[in-house]
């Protein structure tokens, strides 16, 4: 929609242009744009927040996905007969921990066919689930892409018995778009397969075909996003992937596409990689530090197919873990496997369904679409809480006994104006009670899953819109602070991406360097507000002249915390001291308070000297 006109593609032509009139060389010498990487001192890479901008909005919203891993593994469904009639099982890992010779399972993938393939079945169920985004592996480890890459041979096209007209990804792709859901691409860095990925000398050569496999789907398929996996130091085969590595790379998709959204696995799965944070087969117990995250699990104990893996997660337990996911900020990713055939197995299919009618009925949804943390009530014993606005969703798990109260401990002062239960006509008592509030509904259970006890809320009282224009920021071109600065500005926001090559200002170096921010904070509700810096190397927050933060000991991406009660509508002084010593530097400030979910602290609410 949105993401077609393609800005990007404009600017890259422009860029080559350059390129071409500055140096005058051959188009296939500059046939790609200086990676933003390179900008040099005065650069701030940051592209946006992406807590709040226009390019993360649906995924923000949408919470809850399906993951896809089908590959030339698949074909294998689970099992490998040694030569020697002995079994080995694994999933997707299959080559590597059942240690099959790349002759043996080349021999295999050539038999790959998944012909009963249905993209319109597949993301039906999503759409029954209540799945409003998909993400299927375009390659795996294995190296084996799932469209027709020209970069060599190793694809579903060019070696499989799988029809050669066909396209399964732009089959999903076209499916996709017709029911509205969002499609994004898996990626795996590393890769069993290349025979120039392990070795230091011929790792350019790799990552030039990466590179141009990505162009490939970014341009042929236009994902809404990219999950890339396999960035850890790993041996058979060595994996180099470095920091700088993944900067490269995110600057790359970003001249590529601005609106794609990325995970932290393209870089090294730190805090300042990518827009999200990918806890795989957990939950969180509470909203990750400094970055959006997604919950990727498996619905079995498999990511590939398994022919023999009957674990499958009930439809409860999966309709619980998307409620605490989303009652922390977070999505969820579940995943399906389809089998040789390319059908997704009917266990999955049938837990997604049920999972989705609890989603669609009496507005229960509501708890998860659009929902998040609540910043206002502390996570219950008996199930889950989200808002969205002034509603709050309390998704009972533990229904009280008949007379018996749900306690809900409130973290700040807030009014319940009414309260009722989805699918339900009984009444709930609302009364205060110690820290918080006692529910006691009057009648049983919606059902077995979850019941919800939609609450109205008035939030606590909030001032006047800001007309704050930035913080005052002094900039030395020494890690500290020393003499007078070499430069004073106001910064709108304090989001600062610098990365490796980066500065405050052209006249600072990227290597030792530091920024003192002054000026005032004011928030629009009073109450406890949790600050949290994401920084690389050094930073130190006070509030009113108090400590909230320090983190001085130098060190490399790095959330930090601290809490503070703020009043609303007060000016409280505010002084950040960053400092940056070599290598990488990122520094941001995030707030959260009672009315306000977790972002970089606005222009609008930070004052100047
Ligand atoms: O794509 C899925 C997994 O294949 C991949 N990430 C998700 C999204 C993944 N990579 N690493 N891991 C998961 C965790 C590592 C697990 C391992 Fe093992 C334990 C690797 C070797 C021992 C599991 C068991 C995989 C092979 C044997």
């Amino acid at each position: 929609m949105r993401r077609s006109t393609r800005p990007a593609r404009a600017l890259g032509v422009l860029g080559l242009l350059g390129a071409l009139l500055l140096t005058g060389g051959s188009p296939a010498a500059s046939a790609k744009p200086p990676p933003r990487d390179t900008a040099g001192p005065g650069t701030n890479h940051a592209i946006d927040d992406p807590f709040t901008s226009e390019r993360t909005s649906w995924w923000r919203q949408d919470r809850f996905g399906m993951f896809i891993h089908f590959g030339a593994y698949s074909n294998l469904e689970g099992e490998y007969t040694r030569p020697d009639g002995t079994v080995c099982r694994n999933a997707e890992w299959i080559k590597r921990e059942c240690a099959i010779p790349t002759a043996e399972y080349e021999k295999q993938a050539a038999t790959f066919n998944p012909a009963d393939f249905d993209a319109e079945a597949v993301v039906k169920a999503a759409k029954d689930a209540g799945q409003r985004y998909i993400v299927i592996t375009s390659k795996h480890h294995d190296g084996y892409a799932m469209w027709p890459t020209k970069q060599n041979s190793w694809n579903l096209r060019d070696h499989s018995s799988f029809d050669p007209r066909r396209d399964l990804l732009a089959e999903l792709k076209k499916a996709a778009d017709a029911a509205g859901i969002k499609l994004g691409f898996y990626y795996s860095i590393w890769d069993w397969h290349d025979p120039d990925f392990a070795d230091p000398a011929t790792f350019p050569r790799y990552k030039k075909r990466m590179y141009a496999q990505l162009k490939e789907l970014v341009d042929g398929y236009d994902p809404a996003l990219l999950w890339f996996d396999g960035e850890w130091d790993a041996d058979n085969p060595t994996n180099t992937w470095s920091r700088r590595d993944g900067a490269d790379l995110q600057a790359y998709l970003h001249d590529l596409d601005p609106g794609l959204i990325v995970n932290n696995r393209v870089g090294k799965r730190e805090v300042v990689d990518g827009d999200f944070g990918t806890p795989e087969q957990e939950i969180p117990d509470e909203p990750v530090a400094g970055q959006l995250w997604e919950s990727c699990m498996t619905l079995n104990d498999h990511w590939g197919f398994a022919k023999y893996d009957t674990h499958w997660k009930s439809s409860t337990t999966v309709v619980r873990n998307l409620l605490d996911v989303a009652s922390r900020g977070g999505n969820y990713l579940l995943n399906v496997g389809p089998d040789r055939r390319g059908r997704i197995p009917q266990p999955s299919v049938d837990r997604l369904r049920e999972a989705g009618r609890w989603l669609g009925a009496h507005g229960q949804g509501g708890a998860v679409y659009g929902a998040g943390h609540t910043g206002l009530v502390a996570d219950p014993s008996w199930g889950a809480v989200s808002r969205r606005g002034d509603t709050l969703y309390a998704s009972v798990t533990s229904w009280p006994a008949a007379g018996s109260a749900l306690h809900l401990t409130a973290k700040e002062a807030f009014k319940v104006t009414s309260a009722r239960v989805l699918g339900s006509s009984q009444g709930v008592r609302v009364t205060p009670s110690g820290d918080g509030f006692d529910l006691t509904p009057s009648g049983a259970a919606t059902g077995p899953v979850a019941s919800v006890i939609r609450l109205t809320i008035e939030p606590p009282a909030a001032s006047p819109p800001g007309t704050g224009t930035g913080l005052t920021a002094r900039s030395w071109a020494n890690d500290s602070f020393n003499g007078p600065p070499a430069v004073t500005t106001v910064d709108p926001t304090v989001n600062k991406s610098y990365r490796f090559d980066g500065s405050p200002d052209p006249r600072i170096p990227s290597d030792h360097f530091s920024t003192r921010w002054t000026g005032s904070i004011q928030p629009r509700t009073g109450g406890t507000y949790t600050f949290t810096t994401v920084s690389d190397d050094t930073v130190r927050l006070w509030i009113d002249g108090e400590p909230v933060i320090d983190s001085s000991t130098p060190h490399g991406p790095k959330a930090d915390q601290g809490t503070v009660t703020l009043t609303a509508g007060h000016r409280h002084s505010i002084r950040i001291d960053y400092t940056e010593g070599t290598g990488e530097a990122h520094m941001k400030l995030l707030w959260a308070g009672p009315d306000q979910s977790l972002q970089v602290v606005p222009r609008s609410r930070l004052y100047a000297d």
